[in-house]
């Protein structure tokens, strides 16, 4: 038994994360302010004990690393889409580095014992380079104020690591999908949007021609890819890819989503949303290397997902 921080813990990846520790007999402090996450989506247990706050109250966050003694902080808080970012330049930048910056700090200055922590950085740290698949030590393109802020926190996540001898590993996500996902705000992922339309026969719209592809990756991979992180000690100062490993166009994903549902999408087209990435995908190896990472094929993701609302 460990104790954790997860940051964003009521959020998508982090309650599909709290559920797996919470199995594992785990104690789990959830810090989240609900500004995406639902706090249905924690687990009913007295493992769990959720404090609805954000990120960016510094003096809070600095009390609690000092008064709780963590084994493990997974940082997952974030405003999660680019294009809110784009919206919220000021904000995103608050929440997504200024507030992360605050805890790694407060863990050197009060020289916290930690066995590792964890940060979630982003595809878009890779921008719209035309090179794929997209490679670890590639340039970095990071075109929003999303992308900019993840960069910058993953780069000072891995300074620490080797400047302090912290143990600090940061990760960039591609599309994560799965249970869980909220489909409510129209900058949620879109497989969860997909899946609501065809679950409540809603309309879908493509923002460009649906010939975009992304790397679709199922939360349980995530999971898998998060706990195996933390349990690997070697696995500091650097940054790792967490992905399928695939390139699915969004057209070809939509098709097999109604397959899977048996039903027809309603679709319309509308303009590429600003910031929007054409191409992404990526090349797996590292994280593969370390020997747990787990790939499950997206039809079989997808069928998970259909099944998990139904
Ligand atoms: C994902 C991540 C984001 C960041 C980024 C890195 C999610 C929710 N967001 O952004 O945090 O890591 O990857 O590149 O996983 N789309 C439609 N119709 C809709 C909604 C979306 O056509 O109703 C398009 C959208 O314009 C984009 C694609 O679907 O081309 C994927 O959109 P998304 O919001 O799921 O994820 P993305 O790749 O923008």
């Amino acid at each position: 038994m460990a104790k954790y921080l997860v940051t964003g813990g009521a959020g998508f990846i982090g309650s599909n994360l709290v559920d797996t520790l919470v199995q594992e007999d785990n104690q789990i402090v959830v810090v989240d302010d609900l500004s995406m996450g639902l706090v249905e989506n924690l687990p009913q247990s007295d493992k769990v004990r959720f404090l609805e706050h954000s990120i960016t109250d510094h003096a809070f966050m600095r009390a609690l690393l000092q008064e709780e003694h963590f084994d493990y902080i997974v940082l997952l808080a974030a405003i999660a889409s680019v294009a809110d970012s784009v919206e919220r330049p000021y904000e995103t930048h608050q929440v997504n580095q200024e507030a992360n910056l605050n805890i790694i700090e407060t863990i050197r200055q009060e020289q916290l014992p930690l066995k590792k922590l964890f940060f979630a950085s982003s595809a878009a740290v890779y921008g719209d380079d035309p090179a794929l698949p997209k490679q670890e030590e590639m340039a970095v393109k990071p075109l929003t104020q999303y992308a900019v802020d993840k960069y910058a926190t993953e780069r000072a996540i891995i300074n620490y690591s080797r400047l302090y001898d912290l143990p600090f590993v940061a990760v960039r996500f591609f599309n994560v999908f799965g249970p869980k996902q909220n489909p409510s705000s129209p900058y949620s992922g879109v497989l969860s949007i997909l899946l609501n339309a065809l679950t409540h026969d809603l309309p879908f719209t493509f923002f460009g021609d649906g010939g975009q592809t992304r790397d679709f990756t199922f939360i349980n991979d995530v999971v898998s890819a998060i706990v195996g992180l933390l349990h690997t000690p070697e696995a500091k100062g650097e940054v790792f890819n967490i992905a399928n490993g695939q390139q699915t166009s969004l057209q070809a994903v939509a098709t097999t989503m109604q397959q899977i549902t048996g039903k027809t999408l309603a679709v319309s087209y509308q303009a590429t949303r600003a910031g929007d990435i054409r191409d992404s995908y990526a090349n797996v190896d590292k994280i593969n290397a370390l020997g747990f990472m787990t790939h499950t094929p997206l039809a079989e993701g997808l069928r998970a997902y259909v099944a998990s609302v139904q």
